[in-house]
């Protein structure tokens, strides 16, 4: 299977961890969001993903998938290895509040696509729109999800990763990259120093990738 990637899409790192912790064998297929407008945005890959977001699933059959989230949730009925999804429906509902706190509350919030609407037509200069990332990131964001993993670690839900996990670690990445601070964070943070020990997180870091600028 392929994956269609860009190294700093914080949604093709979350599916990135995934394929790592389940062990699953892909391709790497690098989009380029920036250069010529975003090859994102051709019509070539608006075959593979209507909504021109990355990432794209696309599996042997020429199959393609869209939606992080979606894409794991599939990656992890249809594959052996550790479950991202907990069986207990319980612990289910909380790793998947989390996810979506993430990616359907804070993320969609702070895509490129937004941050660039507000400069243009908007007009906002980059200093606001920094200052929406970092307000958008941390309240009812980041520091809702401090409150709502779990306090013991390692993980955000226990001893094993969940999608929890892969959806927490990009948005840490976004939010240094963008310099908002993180204090008070503390489980969140100890989590995010946990999983940087592992092997299957180093590897989907967005500079190991290949496309890594
Ligand atoms: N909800 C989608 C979000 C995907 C998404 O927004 N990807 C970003 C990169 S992290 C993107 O392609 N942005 C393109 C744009 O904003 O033009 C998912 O989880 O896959």
């Amino acid at each position: 299977m392929k994956i269609h990637t860009y190294f700093r899409s914080s949604a093709a790192y979350r599916v990135r961890i995934a394929l790592n912790l389940k062990g699953i064998a892909h391709e790497l297929v690098p989009v380029h969001m920036y250069r010529d407008g975003g090859e994102h945005r051709t019509e070539g890959y608006a075959a593979k993903n209507p909504q021109r977001l990355v990432p794209t699933l696309e599996l042997g059959d020429g199959t393609c998938l869209g939606q992080s989230l979606a894409i794991i949730e599939y990656l992890d009925a249809t594959h052996p290895g550790p479950r991202l999804i907990p069986d207990d429906p319980l612990v289910a509902a909380r790793v998947r509040a989390v996810s979506h706190a993430i990616a359907c509350d804070i993320h969609p919030l702070n895509n490129l696509r937004v941050m660039n609407y507000l400069k243009d037509p908007l007009g906002h200069g980059e200093a606001e729109v920094r200052e929406w990332y970092a307000h958008w990131i941390l309240n009812g964001g980041l520091d809702a999800v401090e409150r709502l993993i779990d306090p013991g670690g390692p993980f955000c839900f226990g001893d094993a990763p969940t999608l929890a996990d892969c959806c927490l670690v990009p948005q840490l990445f976004n939010a240094r990259r963008f310099g908002v601070p993180l204090d008070g964070l503390g489980r969140v943070l100890a989590v995010e120093a946990h999983c940087a020990t592992l092997a299957p997180f180093q590897a989907a870091h967005p500079s190991a990738q290949p496309d890594a600028e």
